[in-house]
């Protein structure tokens, strides 16, 4: 008899998010369905994204399909995805996305929520079957709950996320999220369209051997940034990067590891964006023990002037976020 078929088969992400609910015997539970929500939506872009490579068969993304349809880039697609999830959710007044110039009324005034979302980063990566993910933070609103949110709403300090997360399509596809109170981990079994809790309490080790920083652009790099590289390489670090943040914060995070993306002559303020990418992955990372900064300012205490703000990112395990601020501030003294 194999008595593996007689063990459980773990708690279900709803499961999950139900009985943290009840830990806050105050909860109304619309964060539980906002969470829901976003849950449901990576699900149904998790699909999209497992078929791209057979859709391309019948004509590449951008040209028309059969029925003479113009068939959308999943990113775009991503977007209407997760912004049809928190529409009809309902818990949302609200969104702000990488994808969209400016702030996206649900028309749900009553909804006490903000989230902004990156609905599919590192989507020049889909082509080429590598991992590409969504981040996403939610905020309370400032404004009085019956009219919409307004610019106040949304550009608040990541010091003010209620939660954060990221789903990571990959060689498997996980959930993984923070109400402030650690880090919770979900992999995504497709047969029961259900994600299981498989990293409960994700801490990420205090220092690790792995550098993540596109290398192409040192020669623009600040000098603090260049003497931890070739710090880095005195002590024989491994450097992995993969060209998609999600990926690659995921693993630093997992096994221990430091992403860098700095200030650049292409890029003055860094690539990053503040609002979709950086405060929800320094959210995260700050409640598993790592750090996050601009090379001088903690990440969540940056005060944001404008929606699609950039942000030069160092991120991930404590001890290696520190080394690279005491090379950047010492290059400031000299
Ligand atoms: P995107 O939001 O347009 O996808 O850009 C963000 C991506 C990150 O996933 C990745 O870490 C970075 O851009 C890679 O940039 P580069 O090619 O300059 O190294
Ligand atoms: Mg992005």
């Amino acid at each position: 008899m194999n008595l593996n078929l007689a063990l459980p088969v773990g708690t279900t992400l709803d499961r999950f998010i139900m009985r943290k609910q009840e830990d806050f015997p105050y909860a109304s539970g619309e964060l539980s369905q906002l969470l829901r929500d976003i849950a449901l939506a990576g699900k149904i872009v998790n699909r999209e994204i497992n078929r791209a490579g057979l859709l391309d068969i019948s004509g590449a993304y951008g040209q028309q399909n059969v029925q003479g349809e113009e068939q959308q880039k999943l990113d775009v697609i991503a977007n209407i995805r997760f912004i049809r999830a928190l529409r009809n959710g309902g818990e949302v007044c609200a969104i702000i996305s990488e994808e969209e110039d400016e702030v996206i009324q649900t028309g749900n005034t009553k909804g006490k929520y903000i989230v902004a979302i990156d609905p599919l980063d590192g989507s020049s990566n889909i082509d080429v079957n590598v991992s590409i993910g969504t981040i996403f933070s939610i905020y309370r609103r400032k404004s009085e709950v019956g009219c919409d949110g307004t610019i106040e709403d949304c550009l608040q300090k990541g010091t003010e996320q209620v939660a954060a997360g990221y789903v990571i399509y990959g060689s498997s596809t996980m959930l993984v999220y923070t109400t402030g109170h650690g880090v919770n981990g979900f992999t995504y079994e497709p047969s029961l369209g259900e994600f299981f809790l498989s990293h409960p309490d994700i801490k990420t080790p205090a220092t690790g051997n792995v550098y993540s920083c596109n290398e192409g652009g040192v020669n623009s790099f600040p000098e603090g940034v260049k003497q931890y590289l070739n710090y880095c390489k005195d002590n024989g670090y491994s450097a992995r990067y993969i060209g998609s943040l999600v990926a690659d914060f995921h693993r630093n995070l997992l096994k221990g590891g430091i992403y860098i993306y700095p200030a650049t002559a292409k890029a003055p303020n860094g690539k990053l964006r503040l609002m979709y990418e950086c405060n929800s992955l320094a959210f995260i990372v700050e409640q598993a023990g790592g750090k996050a900064t601009d090379g001088a300012r903690r990440i969540m205490e940056i005060d944001p002037t404008e929606l699609h703000q950039r942000s030069p990112l160092v991120i991930g395990s404590p001890e290696m976020v520190d080394k690279v601020q005491e090379f950047m501030q010492s290059e400031v003294t000299v």
